[in-house]
């Protein structure tokens, strides 16, 4: 409860240090497309972010007309860094793109346009044709997750089908190998994350067709 107070707190501050920008951002000349502003880089890089990576970012979301914050990873639903695989539409479109190349650890504002937002229509308690600005920090970043290659590492016993067990496996493997090893508690939270976005049927496998977002022709 004590951890929830502060994250929120944290994020009402930087709400705050991020309506100058926001308004900044409205007034700027925006032609229809995503802009995005590299606000931290890391120097050193060990995996840019591509489509159908697995990865873990905390994200705040503004309106640009008077900077007032609609959206807060950090309060919201599990308070934690959220899990997605990027460029699949499991986040807006504008987020989709703008999250491309990035680096662990690299922080970017991304202004978004309505059209590759939440449209014409809004998205309660985002209006209408609203223009929205996310402030993002990576985590990490996954290779492939949604690989073919992937899936049939990941499906030990064959039988096109992931557990969370093989799919804990997997990542376990893929943290040890970048060198980070985590507790079970960090995988428990991917885990929830990855089967509330995946596993369409809620039975507790993802399936081959569940997984197959991208329409392989080999699964
Ligand atoms: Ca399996
Ligand atoms: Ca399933």
């Amino acid at each position: 409860m004590m951890w929830r107070l502060v994250s929120c707190t944290l994020c009402l501050l930087v709400s705050a240090q991020l309506s100058l920008w926001c308004v900044w951002a409205s007034a700027a000349e925006l032609d229809g497309e995503v802009k995005i502003e590299v606000v931290y880089k890391p120097e050193e890089c060990t995996q840019k972010s591509k489509r159908g990576d697995l990865i873990n970012v905390h994200y705040d979301g503004f309106l640009a007309k008077d900077g007032s914050q609609f959206y807060c990873s950090r309060s919201d639903k599990t308070g934690h860094p959220q899990w997605f695989v990027l460029g699949v539409g499991q986040v807006i479109k504008g987020l989709d793109l703008g999250m491309e190349d990035m680096c662990p650890g690299e922080k970017r504002k991304i202004t978004v346009p309505p059209r590759l937002a939440f449209g014409e229509k809004g998205k309660d308690p985002v209006p209408p044709n609203a223009t929205v600005v996310f402030e993002v920090e990576v985590y990490s970043v996954s290779r492939g997750p949604r690989s073919m290659e992937a899936f049939k590492m990941m499906d030990l016993d064959e039988d096109r089908s992931l557990t969370k067990e093989e799919v804990k496996q997997y990542l376990q493997l893929e943290y040890e190998k970048s060198g980070k090893p985590r507790n079970a508690a960090f995988y428990e939270k991917i885990m929830a994350d990855i089967f509330r976005k995946s596993d369409q049927d809620s039975d507790g496998h993802i399936s081959a067709k569940e997984y197959n977002i991208y329409g392989h022709d080999e699964l």
